[in-house]
């Protein structure tokens, strides 16, 4: 349910309630004493309409199945924020294998995801999700900038580990070392990155961690050790939520997806 505070003097009340465009759900609270009140009007958050027409997304498309997203972690972290956010979205499944000509079009870099704002396509998960946050900021996703790097090493020791043939070259030790960095600072902090309520630094993370779960488990039979519990807690409620469960991909395309890095 949408929230809309507003601090408003009695003879202002009117005008102000038939100014806000407000969703049929929305709640208005006062102060008690509003009607003492001489201060002016002071929005102090509103959401955004939800847009009329669904978002047009462009995705990766599954390689093992048909008519189904495939592994990429930044289209998940896309569709993921739009589900956070209750936003309508039509995703348009791109098979990457075999570029179809609208896409490259839209997008001639070739890469998604790819989301249509106003007309215009717009490319790279960082500027798609921070746009999305500026124009429909409730709820809220923000990750203060601080803690928006943490966990940040996770996906690039993951695919160092994932990629090496020789077991004693520290890949697999410089993973462990920021895992377990991870672990400590969810257990400090958690139980997401920002405390609480999850933000935009976890639906970044999450999905890399899914991948780095599956591929790992398949190329190198190798699991997240049990001692870090605070991560395995963190994984588990991320990966269960409503959201993710829709926007995952299947195991089969992640394995399938990381091969070329394995075997290349
Ligand atoms: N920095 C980009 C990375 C996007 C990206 O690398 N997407 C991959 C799929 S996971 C892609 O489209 N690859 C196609 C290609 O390189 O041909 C973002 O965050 O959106």
């Amino acid at each position: 349910m949408s929230t809309v505070r507003v601090q408003v003097s009695a003879c202002a009340l009117t005008a102000t309630v038939n100014h806000l465009r407000l969703r049929p759900n929305a709640v208005v609270s006062f102060p008690n004493n509003f009607a003492l009140r001489k201060k002016p009007l002071r929005v102090l958050s509103m959401s955004s309409l939800p847009p009329s027409q669904p978002f047009e997304v462009a995705v990766k498309a599954s390689v093992t199945t048909p008519n189904r997203l495939g592994d990429c972690p930044f289209c998940q972290r896309v569709l993921l924020t739009l589900e956070e956010k209750h936003l309508p979205y039509d995703p348009k499944l791109v098979d990457l294998t075999n570029k179809p000509e609208w896409f490259l079009k839209v997008n001639p870099d070739g890469k998604v995801p790819v989301i249509k704002f106003d007309e215009k396509w717009v490319p790279d998960s960082d500027v798609i999700t921070q746009t999305l946050e500026e124009k429909y900021p409730s709820p809220p996703l923000v990750t203060p900038p601080e803690k928006a790097t943490v966990g940040s090493k996770i996906f690039s020791t993951f695919i160092g580990f994932l990629k090496s043939k020789d077991p004693n070259d520290g890949t697999e030790q410089a993973l462990l070392t920021e895992l377990s960095s991870f672990n400590d600072y969810i257990k400090e902090n958690g139980p997401f990155i920002n405390g609480k309520e999850i933000s935009a630094a976890d639906l970044s993370l999450a999905p890399k961690l899914y991948h780095l779960e599956i591929a790992l488990g398949h190329y190198k039979k190798w699991t997240v050790p049990d001692s870090l519990t605070y991560l395995k807690s963190y994984t588990k409620a991320i990966f269960s939520r409503e959201s993710f469960i829709k926007t995952s991909a299947q195991p089969q395309d992640v394995i399938e997806g990381w091969r070329p890095k394995v075997e290349g």
